[in-house]
């Protein structure tokens, strides 16, 4: 099966962040796909599915927390563009996570987002920003949905 983006991450718990970025892609009318690929507990299903990626999916975003291996291992795999979420930990607060991703050695590079909820709700964003770059009805769906949240931010604050 061919969709825009590849959504995945390390396991089930990490599903309630990564929730963020598929609700992104629904409101944008993206196609996208939710896999759970573990690069510790399911390396041979993170090798199948980087190998098999080129042609099948335009960018993936891949969320994983601790020993956050997976986006770098992806990258590694495949030429796709691969978007890093750090999921919250509970030990380290992400801090672990974030460094697990980020800190790529030249040549397998990914765009790492910020932790948690925001990171995955971004990564949502950039992969449409990137699928925009070919798609104009995407591109206009994009800036709408932008301006509409620059409209719901008010002037002046007031007392909750
Ligand atoms: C990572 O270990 C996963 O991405 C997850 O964030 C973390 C904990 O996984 P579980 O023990 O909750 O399955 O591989």
């Amino acid at each position: 099966m061919t969709v825009d983006v590849g959504i995945i991450m390390g396991s089930q718990s990490d599903w309630p962040t990564m929730k963020e970025a598929a609700l992104v892609l629904d409101q944008l009318g993206v196609s996208y796909e939710t896999k759970i690929v573990s690069a510790h507990r399911t390396p041979d299903r993170l090798w199948a599915y980087g190998r098999a990626a080129a042609g099948r999916v335009q960018v993936i975003i891949a969320g994983a927390g601790g020993a956050a291996h997976l986006p770098g291992m992806m990258a590694s795999k495949t030429r796709v563009p691969v978007i890093g979420v750090p999921v919250q930990t509970k030990a380290l607060s992400g801090v672990d996570s974030l460094y697990s991703i980020v800190q790529m050695p030249k040549g397998y590079p990914v765009a790492t987002m910020a932790i948690g909820a925001a990171g995955a709700a971004n990564a949502g964003l950039l992969a449409a920003g990137i699928l925009a770059l070919q798609d104009a009805g995407l591109a206009a769906r994009l800036d709408a949905w932008r301006a509409a949240l620059s409209d719901s931010i008010p002037e002046e604050p007031k007392d909750e």
